[in-house]
């Protein structure tokens, strides 16, 4: 041990501060991520960039190495460089204050830049990361400036005390020599923090070790948080959903097939994701119910299992979010399996005065969709499945409901388990008392895909592409406007049916250099032609027409 620590902090107990602090800023950005973003572990999340980055020999060379133990060889070598890159912190904190917390700051944004560019990032994703770079660099400071005190009164001790340091006794007590303190210097001794470095060093100690404690009780607190999460995960990946009574076919001419144009059927690790769920509820489906109930003549109670022993139908619905802007992308397309909600409701037999049906989520989430679209012979459905899947834990599993023609704040409820027959008069869901709609059918809208905002396209057959919605009703044709001329008629794809998007394309042959605008209007299948007027998202939807520039070479 070395005796000089309380005069000058020497390497190792700076040291020591900087990876306590790290390991305090790290459990608490773990508990953190636990809570509100599972996928954005910082550690996890540098781990998967350092993954993408790694040219294959050295992937090759790690497997080969490490074999299965790659990944966890990989976490090892990240903290084991953390560790390093902490105790530096902490000498640079030491020695250059802020230089030390500016380090911890960095390694920070690191975890940040590396939440953020992982597919399917949302803006939560940079929390974790920020939390534990807030959390090390406040634990840092605190434990520096407590050694940077013990420097402090160190050279006024050590005037009054030569002797003044740690001699444990065999009961692991402290115990110190008392010198004889002169009558000049007894104030000062009252005024100074601590009497002798010794102590100093050992309270130190407590506060980082304290800190480095707190750090993974948050971490261990996050993994088991988590415990319900992995379960359901592992449950859900056990799953073989029962084949589709009827099945769902998607056209082949459906599919343009053209670079930059979304997919008619979006990949489920795209589609976009909309809830209030600050954390995914984890459901297991063995004690999942549904109960309908309200007015009703019969409560029906519906089990995981009674529902996969249901004949289980395939459609394709075109999901969309009221928030989503003209010309934005909170709309996905998929093949749902499910089961009608028609027919549970036939069962519960609602009363005459009914007109609603509130569905209500396992965290509370509630979405009021009028009865008679539950009942009519549209492919209302509670989902299990989603593009051959179980429902992803994002997007309802196990069990959701699929309404064409409604957005998803007024139908689309996710982790569903109750379903209350009622009256608009009488009840009202989460949005609607946020000052939403309480309907909220689906506008007729299009959207440009192709050229992109700004993107440069060679002269010559310039190719703009897109895609239009108008669920439950569809889509008769779509226009384009470039630079304010005649609006030309576009070309549709193959629909899959008036429940989906349809894409389309128009083929501008005679595209002079120069920059462009192109704007898009479709008409539906009842004659509606698309409004230019432009509405923003609240209460009911934007309305307005989606346009681009781009510049021909
Ligand atoms: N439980 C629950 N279900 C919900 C929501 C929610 O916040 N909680 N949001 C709704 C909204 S606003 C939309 S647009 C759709 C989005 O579904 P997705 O995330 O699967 O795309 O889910 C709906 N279902
Ligand atoms: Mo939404």
């Amino acid at each position: 041990m070395p005796e000089t620590s309380g005069r000058r902090p020497g390497w190792v107990l700076p040291a020591v501060a900087g990876v306590a602090a790290v390991a305090f800023g790290v459990g608490v950005g773990e508990l953190a991520a636990a809570i509100v973003a599972p996928a954005s572990s910082p550690f996890v999340v540098v781990g998967s960039l350092l993954i993408d980055l790694a040219p294959s020999w050295a992937k090759d060379a790690a497997i080969a190495l490490f074999g299965t133990a790659d990944k966890a060889a990989l976490l090892i070598g990240i903290g084991l460089v953390l560790v390093a890159v902490a105790g530096a912190a902490g000498v640079l904190e030491a020695r250059r204050p802020p230089w030390g917390r500016v380090v911890v700051g960095l390694i920070g944004v690191v975890g940040a830049v590396a939440a953020a560019t992982r597919a399917n990032a949302t803006m939560l994703a940079v929390v974790p990361s920020a939390v534990a770079a807030i959390g090390a660099v406040l634990a840092l400071q605190f434990l520096v400036r407590r050694l940077s005190l013990a420097g402090r009164v160190a050279p006024d001790e050590s005037s009054v005390t030569p002797a003044g340091r740690v001699a444990p006794d065999e009961g692991g007590r402290v115990s110190r020599p008392q010198p004889p303190i002169p009558a000049a210097t007894e104030g000062l001794k009252k005024l100074a923090p601590r009497p002798a470095n010794g102590v100093d060093r050992r309270s130190f100690l407590g506060w980082a070790g304290g800190a480095a404690v707190l750090g993974v009780l948050a971490a261990a607190g996050g993994y088991a948080l988590q415990a319900g999460t992995r379960a359901v995960t592992a449950i859900r990946d056990s799953i073989t959903l029962p084949r589709a009574a009827t099945s769902a076919t998607v056209p082949a001419a459906a599919e343009l097939g053209i670079d930059g144009l979304a997919p008619v059927i979006t990949p489920n690790a795209e589609f976009y994701r909309i809830d209030t769920a600050l954390a995914v509820p984890a459901v297991d489906p063995a004690t999942w119910s549904l109960r309908i109930h309200g007015l009703v003549e019969n409560e029906v109670t519906l089990t995981w299992d009674e529902l996969l022993a249901l004949p289980l139908d395939e459609s394709v619905t075109t999901l969309a979010c009221v928030s989503n802007e003209v010309g934005g992308s909170l709309i996905g397309n998929a093949v749902w399996l499910g089961y009608p909600i028609r027919e549970l409701l036939a069962r519960a037999a609602p009363t005459a005065d009914a007109d609603m049906v509130l569905s209500r989520s396992i965290d509370g989430f509630t979405a009021s969709t009028p009865l008679e679209v539950l009942q009519d012979d549209r492919n209302a459905i509670l989902a299990v499945g989603m593009n051959g899947q179980p429902l992803p834990a994002e997007h309802g599993f196990p069990v959701r409901m699929v309404v064409p023609g409604l957005y998803g704040y007024v139908s689309a409820t996710k982790w569903v388990v109750d379903l209350e027959v009622t009256r608009f008069d009488a009840a009202s869901a989460y949005w609607t008392d946020r000052g939403w709609s309480e309907r909220g059918p689906i506008k007729l809208q299009s959207r440009i895909d192709v050229p992109r905002q700004g993107q440069p396209v060679a002269a010559g057959d310039v190719v703009i592409a897109g895609v239009a919605w108008h669920q439950h009703v569809g889509i008769a044709g779509v226009e384009v406007q470039l630079d304010d001329g005649e609006w030309r008629e576009a070309t549709l794809a193959t629909a899959i049916s008036d429940d989906t998007w349809v894409q389309w394309h128009y083929d501008w042959s005679d595209a002079p250099s120069g920059t462009h605008t192109v704007r898009v209007r479709a008409t539906s299948a009842d004659g509606e032609v698309q409004t230019s007027r432009r509405q923003g998202v609240v209460p009911d939807g934007a309305t307005g027409l989606h346009e681009r520039t781009f510049k021909v070479r």
